[in-house]
């Protein structure tokens, strides 16, 4: 029998996490190919489409019209995702967006609109962690109940160090909006409110920086969340979920490493970076993402789940400049997402 054809992925955006996505559909993952790219940076873009040997479109709208390719990969600056996926659904091809799906709620809702007039689902979301074997666990124990009702979650997001750039709302809007949309999914239900208070300021941060923080979330049936966001932690990249359920507490698993002793001390190593620790997250995601456009369907995270995450994300950046509790108020679910 004849192996069915690649899929043709056009990608915009080739920086940093565009070229790991290239480098993995195109050496480890199967059923896909990326056969062009595109970049403003024309100079930079061209560069990347020789080493990876596609096709380079000055014009990124041009590429996701062409007959080159039949589906798309967004992985431009934030800004611009908004516009480079309404470009897909306006040509009806797939389209995966890395997070966020646009920076404002209203951005997404417009996107949203789009998908739905355009009438069948062609846009996934980048929200890796949904795809880390770790939270798929805690996942399988939440839905089927093992240990009762979750009442209360406790998560930490500890990146090792940020640059000058990463200001006090990223803390919401950049890094814990993977809690955000993780823990809705674990949960399976929705957001009713939020609450940012910060902790004593760690020296190593700067002005404009704020860190840590933490984030109070509360959902539609009472469930309790706080995350902690220290994004200048000074010792590596840290991750956790802690479920309580009635019965027994649900650990997100650490990763596996060997343990050392050394020196007096018995040493168990952690990552320094999140490219590192999700690897399996990234993988998993674009295979599957790989696997349903090639079948005709979408069965990751929607437009409507980055619309949802951004909405809450700006009631939590709200409560944060507002220093109060913010009611989340979002319509419920159209049934085209359900
Ligand atoms: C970054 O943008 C990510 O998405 C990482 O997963 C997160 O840990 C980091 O804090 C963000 O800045």
């Amino acid at each position: 029998m004849s192996k069915p054809a690649e899929l043709r992925v056009g990608l915009v955006g080739t920086g940093a996490i565009g070229r790991t996505h290239i480098e993995r559909i195109n050496t480890r993952l199967r059923g896909a190919r990326v056969a062009a790219c595109s970049d403003i940076n024309t100079e930079f873009g061209k560069k990347v489409a020789e080493d990876y040997d596609c096709h380079f479109f000055e014009n990124g709208e041009e590429m996701i019209t062409s007959d080159e390719i039949e589906a798309v990969i967004v992985t431009t600056l934030d800004q611009y995702h908004e516009q480079y996926v309404m470009a897909a659904i306006t040509a009806g091809k797939y389209v995966f967006c890395e997070k966020p799906l646009a920076p404002h709620p209203d951005a997404c809702k417009r996107i949203v609109d789009a998908e739905m007039a355009h009438g069948k689902k062609l846009v996934q979301v980048g929200f890796m962690r949904r795809y880390d074997p770790g939270y798929r666990q805690l996942k399988k124990h939440i839905r089927e109940r093992t240990y009762g009702e979750p009442l209360m979650l406790h998560c930490a997001h500890r990146n090792y160090t940020v640059d000058e750039s990463y200001d006090t709302p990223m803390a919401v809007e950049n890094s814990m909006i993977h809690e955000i949309d993780v823990v809705r999914w674990l949960l399976e239900e929705d957001y009713a409110t939020a609450e940012v208070v910060f902790p004593k300021k760690t020296k190593y941060s700067h002005a404009n920086l704020q860190d840590p923080q933490i984030m109070i979330l509360t959902t539609k049936s009472g469930v309790r969340i706080d995350v902690e966001a220290f994004v200048n932690c000074h010792f590596g990249y840290d991750i956790k979920c802690e479920v309580c359920c009635e019965e027994g507490i649900i650990n997100l698993p650490e990763p596996s490493f060997a343990t050392i002793r050394t020196d007096a001390a018995r040493i168990t190593p952690i990552y320094r970076d999140w490219s590192e620790r999700f690897v399996d997250a990234y993988n998993n995601e674009l295979q599957e993402w790989i696997n349903a456009t090639r079948a005709g369907y979408v069965d990751g995270p929607t437009a409507w789940d980055g619309y949802v995450g951004q909405a809450t994300a700006a009631a939590a950046s709200r409560a944060r400049d507002w220093g109060k509790v913010v009611k989340i108020e979002i319509e419920s679910c159209p049934d085209f997402y359900k």
